[in-house]
């Protein structure tokens, strides 16, 4: 029903911070393909319900991204888990995804399920340190992850994060030269039109995060940069 190969581009909503409910419908509302409620800090099952509820008014797709077991919450499309391939704890790997399965592995329509295989690349991001990445990496060592991704995991997400920087654009257009069957998500630092416009050529999906509460407007722009095409 849901089919992330088509997308071009989605915002990431932090349930810790709060949008205007205005801002929220123009978002909702703007092309984007989905709106992707997740973040690192202070993620609770009151927080993820009360935005989700929010969203839930408009049409467009809405997924949680998974980080804690505590805060899933039934009502999504979609539930993306990400596994984080260069964490230095298996934890963030498989680990929890074992105890979430050991808890919950019956109840899950696996349908409404996509695994997400992480590289965390910024180092000063809070979503490296809470997962340990090994963000001590080349460009060499992000395309040999993105082939574990699609080659060995056959995962349908491969998501290069640079949550709060701009990734060197040849390291994605290098990326989605190794991916073929994955689909590449990139985040980090998109926070105009011009930027989405030149990411979105080498992504297949755009992310857009800190961008919605740092400059609205600019923002919402990016929507139009990827998808007229
Ligand atoms: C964060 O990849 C997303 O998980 C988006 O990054 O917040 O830098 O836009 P930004």
């Amino acid at each position: 029903m849901y089919d992330v190969n088509e997308w071009k581009h989605v915002f990431k909503l932090d349930p810790n911070k709060d949008l205007p409910d205005e801002q929220l419908e123009r978002l909702c509302e703007s092309g984007t393909d989905a709106i992707v409620i997740g973040g690192s800090d202070n993620v609770t099952e009151d927080n993820v319900l009360r935005l989700m509820s929010k969203v839930r008014r408009f049409l467009v797709p809405c997924v949680l991204e998974v980080s804690t077991i505590d805060s899933i919450v039934p009502g999504f499309d979609l539930y993306f888990i990400p596994s984080v391939l260069n964490s230095k704890n298996a934890d963030w790997i498989v680990g929890m995804h074992h105890q979430a399965m050991k808890e919950y592995g019956e109840l899950m329509s696996m349908e409404e399920i996509v695994t997400e295989g992480y590289c965390i690349v910024n180092p000063d991001c809070k979503a490296a340190a809470l997962t340990e990445a090994d963000t001590h990496i080349e460009t060499e060592d992000i395309l040999a992850y993105a082939r574990v991704a699609e080659n060995l995991l056959h995962l349908p997400i491969f998501y290069l994060e640079y949550s709060g920087m701009l990734a060197d654009i040849e390291t994605v257009e290098k990326t989605k030269g190794v991916l073929d069957k994955s689909v590449l998500f990139y985040g980090g630092g998109i926070k105009d039109a011009e930027t989405a416009e030149r990411f979105g050529r080498h992504a297949d999906v755009i992310v857009v995060g800190n961008a919605v509460y740092e400059d609205f407007d600019q923002a919402l722009k990016t929507v139009a940069a990827v998808k007229t095409k």
